[in-house]
């Protein structure tokens, strides 16, 4: 069966009072996010040992393999951008209590969490996504990956939050000021009940 991009979970202006606007979804969701999925479905078509396969059976089976790395561009692309409309909320920004104290063990302090994730995000060469991510130990760790990699493909951890640095998700509305969009979309876009339940699951 043929991967779908699925809806966004709110409206395409539902995010525009938090500096995300209706432009940018519309762009980045029906054009960047569809153009991943079709590609992605392009090559499942002509490689007999994908079909069947789950998403993410797909980033498993091509991580690191240099002839199939446009598959794992995509496959990988498709998975981060299903979970960045989910890390982002109308409401977000308001960290609930089971993480911020989880946040405040691993981090020292909620501040210093965020400054380990803008940090991340802005010294990622070109395009790519900061993550917060439980680790095998146990601990919230903050990392960044290039293009269209994933915790889930180098085994860090469980991925809570992801923040899509390429430049298509913040140009039309920060220009060349990727620092302030990191920062806006900590404190007001990102979807932290969605991590704290990720979190409590994993
Ligand atoms: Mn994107």
């Amino acid at each position: 069966m043929a991967f779908e991009l699925p809806p966004l979970p709110y409206a395409k202006t539902a995010l525009a009072a938090q500096h995300m606007g209706e432009e940018t979804l519309e762009l980045h969701h029906d054009k960047h996010h569809q153009a991943y999925v079709t590609a992605l479905n392009g090559f499942v078509e002509k490689h007999a040992e994908l079909q069947g396969k789950s998403l993410e059976e797909i980033i498993h089976h091509t991580h690191g393999k240099a002839d199939m790395a446009p598959i794992f561009n995509n496959a990988g692309q498709h998975w981060n951008h299903i979970l960045f409309w989910e890390n982002m909320s109308p409401n977000g920004g308001k960290i609930p209590a089971a993480l911020e104290a989880k946040l405040t063990a691993d981090f020292g302090s909620v501040a210093a969490f965020k400054d380990a994730f803008k940090t991340a995000a802005t010294t990622q060469f070109g395009s790519g996504w900061a993550w917060l991510v439980l680790a095998k130990d146990g601990k919230l760790k903050v990392t960044k990956t290039p293009n269209g990699s994933n915790p889930l493909a180098t085994g860090e951890g469980t991925a809570l939050l992801g923040c899509d640095v390429w430049e298509h998700s913040y140009y039309l509305d920060f220009r060349n000021r990727r620092p302030d969009y990191v920062v806006n979309w900590l404190d007001h876009l990102a979807n932290y009940e969605f991590a704290e339940a990720a979190m409590k699951a994993a």
